[in-house]
């Protein structure tokens, strides 16, 4: 069986905040485990790759830049029903729709700017991994 996992991004605006451990306790509180965690900057061609599906979008472009802006915390997150679970965490993708207790209710300055990713499907989390962590040494079985 697969194991319930996901990947979530804290973005570069709430690392500026300096808002990694808060977040990261968010879903240890909850119960879940950070299972990988990687401070990084993502290049370019790293986070076209990422945001692949919205390439298309009008605001890929703004996407791409602001995601390689400035270091961001990925993690591997674990635990039953996860991925549902963090989705419901994080909040909508505008904060001005997300309410107070979720990260981006609480922490997301602008659509943009909104604090953290989290995969929205098991096809999306592989890509993502890949993307991330792919081409690390204990790369993921
Ligand atoms: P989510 O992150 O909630 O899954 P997606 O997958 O629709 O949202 O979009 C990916 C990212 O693209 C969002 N986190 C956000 O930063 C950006 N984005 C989405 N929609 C817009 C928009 N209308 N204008 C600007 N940026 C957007």
């Amino acid at each position: 069986m697969m194991k319930d996992r996901t990947l979530i991004l804290i973005k570069p605006d709430a690392v500026k905040k300096g808002l990694i451990g808060t977040i990261l306790s968010r879903f240890e509180d909850k119960g879940f485990r950070i299972a990988k965690l990687k401070m990084m900057k993502l290049s370019e061609e790293d986070a076209k790759r990422f945001y692949e599906v919205h390439v298309s979008k009008p605001f890929f472009n703004d996407l791409v830049s602001f995601i390689t802006s400035g270091p961001i915390v990925a993690a591997l997150v674990e635990g039953k029903n996860v991925q549902e679970t963090v989705r419901k965490m994080i909040g909508p993708t505008n904060p001005k729709d997300a309410p107070k207790g979720t990260i981006r209710g609480d922490f997301a300055t602008s659509i943009t700017e909104n604090a953290i990713h989290a995969s929205d499907s098991p096809e999306s989390f592989l890509k993502e991994y890949k993307v991330i962590f792919g081409s690390d040494r204990d790369h993921f079985p």
